[in-house]
């Protein structure tokens, strides 16, 4: 099992905004998971409308929350306190709370991803909190399939997330935000090689693919840092799940995009996110292994299965 981080590794996190980590969890592990998550993402409770009939912008992948709801091997991914503490290294805090945890999948055919920065939407404040400039959330991407070069995984633009402008409350940013700012990124080739290169924020910065990936490889970023995937050309599905962790005492913003006062409820604008679906993961004293605890969030389970949503 890979984790705790080195130092080294910590260090490059923080001046690039992403890292690959080879083998999070087993291959096996990984290639098992697909199952749910590809059931999960057909049953989708949360849209219902079939591919064709989606946008341009729907139709990049699709995406669907909650896994740990829905099947008990999400939720030993979602819940393990080993990758939480991995997080929480980046962050320099101790133990981070769950923010969510999504299943992704890029069907075949499925479009390239724009360039975007993942934090426009989530509607959170923390700059009360001393993070480590350009850290906010760390969101956890992991292959649940090998991807060979031509497929790969999601490409990054290295000290992006130290650009100005991600310290956003309002989501008012759309999908094509960066690339409309930046339209040599929108113009740049995917996939990339270690070569590429983009004009960001004043300045010069490489751009990362990581690219021949096997299922149980993850890539970690932050909320600010930009980044893009290349389409999917084979005939095969490229399903990914994704864990994504907040520094305790993370608030929901003032003025959050409407979708997620859905998400938050029953917290409201202002109110520290440390409810019964953000539980408490990864600290010093929690073992670090992937066995779920009894957590609070059990809670939010019953209250799912039971219809309730709100109950929790
Ligand atoms: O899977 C993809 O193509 C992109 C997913 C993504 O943008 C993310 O997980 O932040």
């Amino acid at each position: 099992m890979v984790g705790p981080l080195t130092e080294q590794q910590v260090d490059d996190f923080r001046r690039d905004g992403h890292m690959l980590v080879r083998g999070l969890i087993g291959r096996d592990q990984a290639l098992e998971l697909a199952e749910p998550i590809l059931r999960l993402l057909r049953e989708n409770p949360y849209d219902k409308r079939p591919w064709h009939e989606r946008g341009p912008y729907d139709r990049v992948y699709d995406i669907s929350g909650d896994t740990y709801l829905f099947d008990e091997r999400c939720r030993r991914v979602t819940f393990s306190d080993r990758i939480a503490r991995m997080a929480a290294q980046l962050l320099g805090t101790n133990g981070v709370r769950l923010f969510f945890d999504e299943a992704v999948n890029k069907p075949a055919p499925g479009a390239p991803t724009p360039w975007h920065r993942d934090g426009v939407f989530w509607g959170i404040d923390q700059r009360h909190l001393g993070l480590p400039w350009g850290m906010d959330c760390i969101r956890i991407w992991i292959a649940l399939a090998d991807l060979p070069p031509e497929v790969g995984g999601m490409a990054f633009v290295s000290g992006s997330h130290r650009v100005e402008g991600q310290h956003f409350t309002n989501g008012a940013w759309g999908w094509m935000h960066e690339g409309e700012r930046y339209p040599k990124l929108r113009d740049l080739p995917l996939p990339a090689d270690h070569r590429e290169r983009a004009w960001v924020g004043g300045k010069e910065r490489p751009v990362v693919n990581y690219t021949d990936l096997r299922a149980g490889d993850a890539t970690f970023h932050t909320g600010g840092t930009m980044h893009a995937a290349a389409a999917n050309a084979t005939m095969k599905n490229r399903p990914a799940m994704v864990v994504c962790h907040m520094a305790p005492g993370t608030r929901m913003a003032e003025d959050p995009p409407e979708i997620q006062r859905t998400i938050f409820a029953p917290a409201t604008p202002g109110d520290v996110l440390d409810g019964p679906k953000h539980p408490l993961l990864g600290t010093a004293s929690a073992p670090s292994s992937d066995q779920p605890r009894h957590l609070a969030t059990d809670a939010a389970r019953v209250a799912h299965t039971s219809g309730n949503e709100n109950s929790d």
